[in-house]
């Protein structure tokens, strides 16, 4: 047993869940006309309603034992201070740098003047594009960016960049690529004009198999089409902690952006990573969201634990995983342009708390990072939430909505936030037996029929949820709901005393690829690995 499982804060909460367990939701809310009151929190436009969580002021009272027993404070001042928390890797884990204003040392350093240098730079580059003085090899303008990356090179600018699409107002584009599947980049580069083109090739490391392969296929694709070795400088630019490897590539020195090794992939659309989204929405809106993710890093900083959004959401996070059994985390954002904020999170918390070791290097005997994925509503009401409201999972869910929409259209908003709210109430409340059977003796139906139906009809209810509303998707509002869940990830990965910020998973994954290739590539059949693999490689090899 751990002495996480076997501390007194841990075993406080298995008691008290047995208790919660037996309450109704809805009765809590009949017993108390304040809770809504009580059980949410706001900061800046972003209200958080967790009210519709089975937890009352003794959850929340042992949640907070369970944060000072894991020295929460502790380790986000740690992280704040620039130390090397990531310890696997011996860094440290300074997104909040990127966004600050602030001197942040590591290594006895400050960062900051080399995040500023970065960011005069894409000030200066994105200003250059976007006037057409640095034009593409016919002298057009550039109208088009392809982003090649993957993982967090990929996830973290594709989610911003399309949740800002009201904001692109700049004459570019942007695209992204990150699939080594040919089709992503041909179907994409169908439907551009490579005089008109830019490519970023986005990777921290610069040797990731799939994006080397998208970036010299874009070169060749571009050489293609009439333009000369010299026109490449126009037409490429690249992001990397790896100066060498760019330069190896042929892209201009002038034309590669810098970023460091404290900053991990997933954390790092801060960074200029995020040098596709300033190009499409320009620089001062990205100034917006790095701002935004500025305050709520203070907030996170700087708040009372029981007043602090990211603390709380990752607390309830726990009181779900750990102590009711959640085996997954529904992420439901009624905001079409959060279409993508399920995926970019799903990386987010997946690969940062989806560890089985300690710190320590001793294996949990508890749960950790759970499965996060979603889509927006309205369409997951026609597809998945059958499951949600009757399926034998339990499953949490955060609820995202705007309260404005950049898009109004007739009634539309008002339907979207309709179904929001009736969705939450409905996995909150259920439908009883006796509702049940009034509906459907109201509807006529006789004795037998209502026999027969009723038990498909009721809903249990005590379905968890948290709601998190804001005015409207601006950059600001983007770049605080981003960090909130940053945080929270963070919070969980101290309770569960994991390391959020390495992955050697996706590492292993890099290296037996690599491995395989060569297989595929030689002429002999392949005997080195177990049965089925050699037989999935010699018959690929056969049909190819
Ligand atoms: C993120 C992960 C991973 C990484 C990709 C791309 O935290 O480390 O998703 O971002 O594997 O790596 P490169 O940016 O080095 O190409």
């Amino acid at each position: 047993m751990s002495t996480l499982t076997q501390s007194p804060a841990w075993l406080a909460l298995r008691a008290h869940q047995m208790v919660m367990a037996q309450q109704r939701l809805r009765t809590l809310f009949q017993q108390d006309s304040r809770r809504f009151e009580k059980y949410s929190l706001s900061f800046d436009d972003i209200l958080m309603d967790f009210s519709k969580q089975p937890i009352n002021q003794e959850t929340i009272d042992l949640l907070l034992a369970l944060a000072h027993q894991q020295q929460l404070k502790y380790w986000i001042d740690r992280m704040f201070a620039g130390d090397k928390i990531n310890s696997t890797e011996q860094r440290a884990a300074l997104h909040i740098a990127l966004r600050g204003d602030q001197p942040v040392y590591t290594d006895g350093e400050d960062v900051m003047p080399a995040v500023k240098r970065v960011l005069s730079q894409m000030t200066r580059f994105v200003s250059a594009i976007q006037s057409g003085e640095s034009a593409g090899y016919t002298g057009k303008k550039i109208t088009d960016i392809v982003n090649i990356g993957i993982g967090g090179s990929d996830l973290g600018p594709a989610m911003v960049a399309d949740a800002l699409k009201p904001y692109w107002t700049h004459g570019v584009i942007p695209h992204f690529v990150s699939n080594v599947d040919g089709a992503h980049l041909s179907q994409i580069l169908q439907r551009l004009d490579p005089a008109t083109t830019l490519f970023v090739i986005a990777s921290k490391t610069f040797t990731t198999q799939e994006t080397l392969a998208n970036a010299h296929s874009a070169r060749t694709w571009l050489l293609a089409q009439g333009a000369g070795e010299n026109d490449i400088a126009r037409h490429f630019a690249a992001v990397s902690t790896n100066r060498v490897a760019v330069e190896q590539f042929g892209i201009d020195p002038d034309n590669m952006f810098e970023f460091w090794d404290w900053v991990g992939g997933r954390y790092s659309l801060w960074s200029a990573i995020g040098l596709p989204v300033a190009l499409a929405v320009g620089m001062e809106n990205f100034h917006a969201l790095l701002a935004g993710a500025r305050e709520l890093d203070r907030h996170f900083a700087t708040a009372p634990l029981d007043k602090n959004l990211p603390v709380m959401l990752g607390l309830i996070g726990i009181w779900q995983i750990n102590f009711f059994g959640a085996t997954s985390h529904a992420v439901l954002p009624y905001d079409q342009s959060l279409h993508r904020f399920p995926a970019y999170l799903q990386q987010l918390e997946m690969e940062s708390n989806g560890k089985g070791v300690t710190r320590d290097g001793e294996r949990v005997d508890y749960s950790t990072g759970t499965i996060v994925w979603g889509e927006p509503g309205t369409n997951g009401q026609h597809a998945f939430f059958q499951l949600l409201h009757q399926g034998t999972q339990t499953v949490s869910a955060d609820f995202l909505a705007p309260c404005r929409s950049h898009y109004p259209l007739g009634n539309h908003h008002r339907m979207l936030l309709a179904n929001c709210f009736a969705q939450s109430e409905a996995l909150m409340a259920g439908k009883s037996a006796h509702a049940v059977r009034m509906e459907m003796e109201a509807q006529g139906l006789d004795a037998e029929s209502i026999r027969r139906l009723l038990p498909h009809k009721v809903f249990v209810g005590d379905r968890p949820s948290t709601t998190l509303l804001f005015n409207q998707l601006t950059p600001t509002t983007l770049g605080a709901l981003i960090a909130l869940y940053e945080h929270k990830v963070f919070v969980q990965s101290v309770i569960w005393n994991i390391n959020p910020f390495d992955q050697w998973g996706v590492e292993l994954g890099k290296q037996l690829a690599g491995d395989i290739l060569n297989d595929l590539s030689r002429e002999q059949l392949a005997t080195a690995h177990d049965a089925s693999t050699n037989g999935l490689i010699n018959h690929f090899k056969s049909h190819h």
